[in-house]
């Protein structure tokens, strides 16, 4: 699915070259807020929220969802910063659902989309990302690094995705300070959760903090993934599905 997602992404950047006008004409608020900040001053699991509307991987997961609404209710039950997945074709988010969550909370929010070239980065920006994913099983080493110091220089931050050893190390050549584990192979979608115990002793040696991300539903999975060292957690259908979001988010609040 991955090669799938970046050979979809190339119509999508053709896309946003024509509509680079709009970047100028997007207000875009000054103030930057830092994940990074927050995560160094806590005491307990930080807790990123993602607004995710569907997934390849599980189908529509919560399509009507208003973005406004549930990131009012992210912020107003503890979590500490809000994903929000602006790629379409594949995950039905939005620059516009980005743009929402930004207006309706104070907390920091990460653009969650499958970044290969620097207009994403200005587009993610000029909607009001604070912070950018970038996954290294999808760029090359040189890619990564350009990509990592554009968006550094535009002071954002960057979230630096990995999923095995391999991409560990590349990420690991960056100065990167979060480093996210995603617990699924976008490759195969198997999930497990040990993906974050065993990548997380050369993260923490390294002194980066990490994310553990995907798969995580239950105070057990907090659990695990907090013994490992995981500073914070990046949690999407678990809290788009919530019947109850208040105690799922105080539940993994440890
Ligand atoms: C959230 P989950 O299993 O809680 O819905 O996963 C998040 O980790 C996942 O959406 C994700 C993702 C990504 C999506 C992690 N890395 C990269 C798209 C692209």
């Amino acid at each position: 699915i991955l090669d799938k997602i970046i050979a979809k992404k190339s119509e999508t950047i053709e896309e946003l070259y024509k509509r680079k006008e709009e970047l100028k004409t997007v207000v875009q608020s000054k103030e930057r807020r830092s994940l990074l900040n927050k995560i160094m001053q806590a005491e307990a699991l930080s807790v990123i929220a993602e607004f995710k509307r569907a997934s390849p991987s599980k189908g529509d997961i919560n399509v009507e969802k208003d973005p406004k609404e549930q990131a009012k209710m992210y912020e107003l039950y503890g979590a500490d910063a809000i994903s929000v997945l602006t790629d379409t074709p594949f995950f039905k988010g939005s620059y516009e659902d980005l743009a929402k969550v930004r207006e309706a909370v104070n907390l920091p929010i990460l653009c969650k989309d499958f970044i290969v070239d620097k207009i994403q980065i200005d587009f993610a920006k000029a909607y009001g990302a604070d912070l950018i994913l970038l996954i290294a099983a999808a760029l090359e080493d040189e890619k990564l690094h350009e990509l990592y110091t554009y968006a550094t220089k535009l002071g954002l931050e960057v979230l630096l995705e990995v999923h095995n050893e391999e991409e560990l190390e590349r990420a690991l050549k960056t100065d990167a300070p979060l480093i996210g584990v995603n617990n699924r192979d976008l490759k195969t979608f198997e999930v497990s959760l040990e993906t974050t115990e065993k990548l997380a002793g050369k993260i923490k040696n390294s002194g980066r903090y990490m994310v553990s991300e995907s798969g995580i539903a239950t105070f057990e999975d907090i659990l695990k993934v907090t013994s490992s060292g995981a500073n914070a957690v990046l949690v999407g259908e678990t809290f788009m599905k919530a019947t109850d979001l208040e105690s799922k988010i105080k539940e993994m609040k440890v």
